[in-house]
């Protein structure tokens, strides 16, 4: 069994280890070891990068709860970013429906979006253009584009959350295997393999990593509050362990 370093992961995420992000336009430190990425207004956006890179060599696992508004009709979302974009802890992406990562279409160059990276959305509003469905979804994308043909909304043509609820977002990297694995409220909602130190990163081991969101015609409060990251101790072949039974608790 796998054996994850949770005295290491106390010693990053200690009670003021959320001070040790690095915050862009709106983003904004709250109680409770939270960090707000937007206020309920339209036209913001905000991004939170962790001071301390991520080591793609290693195994590691990422948990946070996040939330996304208390109005089904709000917008845009949150994406849990990883990056290795030239601006450095100053990347950001366009605000709106790309949510502070992506750009307006894929050859839309001349917008900001971050890259190389990538990310998974949490996505709140429908856009056309980019591909959504008319529910909230999650879906992930690659070096700045926001528009994408899959997605995942738990097979439910009313899947909303913007329902003032945390939820429990899980991201793993396993380098062995080269497999992404993202968990929301306990659901595997996106896995995926890929050679993410090649053929996304150009060789690069350590890269940047963090939270972007947005709100354009309409809105939602967007926070997400720090739980836990944790690398593997040491390699082995047998599975990741499961996640014990997850609840979504009820915010204040
Ligand atoms: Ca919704
Ligand atoms: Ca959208």
């Amino acid at each position: 069994m796998r054996c994850l370093l949770l005295f290491f992961s106390l010693s990053i995420f200690s009670s003021s280890s959320y001070a040790q992000f690095e915050l862009i336009g709106d983003a904004e430190f709250m109680s409770g070891n939270c960090i707000r990425l937007t206020p309920d207004y339209q036209y913001r956006e905000g991004i939170a990068y962790y001071q301390a890179k991520l080591d793609l060599t290693r195994f590691f696992e990422i948990t946070f709860d996040v939330f996304f508004g208390a109005k089904d009709e709000g917008a845009d979302g949150i994406t849990f970013v990883i990056h290795d974009d030239p601006r450095g802890y100053s990347a950001y992406g366009t605000w709106g429906e790309c949510m502070g990562y992506g750009r307006w279409s894929p050859s839309a160059y001349w917008a900001n979006s971050i890259t190389p990276s990538i990310a998974v959305e949490f996505d709140t509003y429908q856009n056309l253009q980019q591909g959504d469905p008319w529910h909230d979804h999650v879906a992930y994308l690659e070096n700045g584009v926001s528009y994408h043909k899959s997605y995942w909304s738990n097979d439910q043509d009313d899947f909303n959350i913007e329902d003032n609820f945390l939820h429990d977002f899980r991201f793993s990297w396993d380098p062995e295997t080269q497999t992404i694995r993202v968990k929301l409220d306990g659901k595997t909602v996106y896995t995926g393999q890929r050679d993410l130190i090649n053929d996304i990163f150009k060789g690069k081991t350590e890269v940047i990593w963090g939270f972007t969101a947005s709100t354009g015609r309409k809105s939602n409060l967007q926070y997400f509050c720090l739980r836990n990251l944790a690398y593997e101790n040491t390699p082995d072949n047998s599975p990741f362990t499961e996640d014990p039974a997850l609840n979504t608790s009820k915010t204040e």
